[in-house]
């Protein structure tokens, strides 16, 4: 319903209200009402959870919230829906005016264009008589320009929020069920509210070589991300471009050393500690030393281990409070959940690393986190079941 524009319903407008006044208003009612409200009901969601905690620490009641917090902070939101809006009231009265006169310009208009008498011809093909009376024609490019310009408008910032371009645009992911890296860019769109598609590339069988899926990913690895056509690769390149285009929640702050902090803990194992226990060491430990499973599993706990003990380091010396950089999750503590994912796969026992535990253990209580996790995909049941 919300994807109608809402001047395709001035003829229903017509036909509820009659030709008068009132449809010219109720049209251009119905043409701003959606834009301020969706505008201001967005401006309330993405007030900053950490504000409304510490006024409720505080001791703050709901009013007093609702005061201090939620109304400054929707403001914003409300003002800058303003401008647009009073551009569609204009569109809504002049769409009322051309559909729903009974007179004036807009009566003069649907009387010619009874009569069939259009671009300053009569309905017969004759040059029209000007002093005539209805001899007012409107041009239909006109017209249809002006259908145009008000759809394209409402397409613009009919939502409330340019920004959720991003979801009406359709996402996808090229991911795997046990992918660490897929994980990391799960939950960054989860917590951002952006609904994806996940197509799955089995990369322990060795999906990620096939040609099909090498011109989607030269890289030969998942995740891949896709959006309105264009595609990005690398969970952290993904994760930025995806607090370009939707800024709300933050995931990475915009304090430049906060910002460098969240990078620091994400590269960590972004670029140390995961690349080394991906399938591809894996399986070249095999074909080049002929390592088998035992070696390989040990392969893969001792470097699991080296980045959750790297990681408390970290953390001792600035306790997550209760999250990495504060009060909300951010791109730094993905990254970690995804080292901690690791430990799961080898059954690791986390109690040499307790601030990291203590962390993983806030993580996974959200549901961006535990939805995320690998064990909670289709693709780890379907080949787990019955076992
Ligand atoms: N640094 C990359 C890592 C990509 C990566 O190595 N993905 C793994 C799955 S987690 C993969 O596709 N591996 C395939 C292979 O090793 O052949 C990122 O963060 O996106």
């Amino acid at each position: 319903m919300n994807s109608i524009p809402r001047i395709a319903l001035a003829p229903i407008i017509v036909l509820a209200f009659g030709i008068g006044d009132v449809s010219k208003i109720v049209t251009s009612w119905i043409v701003v009402v959606f834009l301020v409200f969706f505008n201001t009901f967005e401006g309330a969601r993405s007030i900053d959870g950490g504000f409304i905690n510490a006024a409720r620490l505080l001791g703050a009641s709901e009013w007093q919230i609702t005061r201090t917090v939620v109304i400054p902070s929707t403001m914003a939101w409300v003002f800058a829906s303003l401008s647009p809006a009073i551009s569609f009231a204009l569109i809504g009265v002049i769409v009322g005016e051309f559909i729903g006169a009974e007179r004036g310009i807009g009566r003069l208009i649907i009387e010619s264009e009874a009569r069939g008498e259009s671009l300053g011809h009569d309905g017969r093909g004759h040059r029209a008589d000007v002093g005539r009376r209805g001899a007012f024609r409107p041009d239909p490019a006109i017209a249809g320009l002006s259908f145009a310009l008000a759809t394209a408008q409402y397409g613009r910032v009919g939502c409330g929020d340019e920004q959720r371009w991003a979801i009406a645009m359709g996402i996808q992911i090229y991911g795997f069920w046990r992918s660490i890296a897929s994980f990391r860019v799960r939950v960054a769109l989860k917590l951002k509210g952006m609904p994806f598609e996940e197509i799955s590339v089995d990369i322990l069988s060795g999906e990620q070589f096939k040609p099909d899926y090498e011109a989607v990913n030269a890289e030969r690895v998942v995740p891949t991300f896709i959006h309105d056509g264009h595609s990005v690769f690398q969970s952290l390149a993904i994760i930025e471009y995806l607090e370009d285009i939707q800024q709300e929640p933050r995931l990475i702050p915009k304090d430049p050393r906060e910002r460098a902090y969240a990078r620091s803990l994400a590269l960590m194992t972004v670029a140390d500690a995961h690349p080394l226990v991906t399938p591809r060491v894996r399986n070249h430990l095999t074909k080049a030393f002929g390592a088998d499973a035992h070696p390989i599993e040990n392969w893969g706990k001792h470097w699991t281990t080296e980045g959750l003990a790297i990681y408390e380091r970290i953390l001792a010396r600035r306790p997550p409070e209760p999250f990495a950089l504060g009060v909300e999750p951010s791109l730094a503590d993905i990254c970690i959940a995804g080292q901690v994912i690791g430990a799961h796969f080898l059954k690791l026992e986390l109690s040499a690393y307790p601030i990291v535990a203590g962390l993983a253990d806030r993580c996974f209580a959200l549901p961006a986190f535990a939805t995320s996790h690998p064990f909670e995909q289709p693709g780890y049941k379907a080949a787990n079941a019955g076992r």
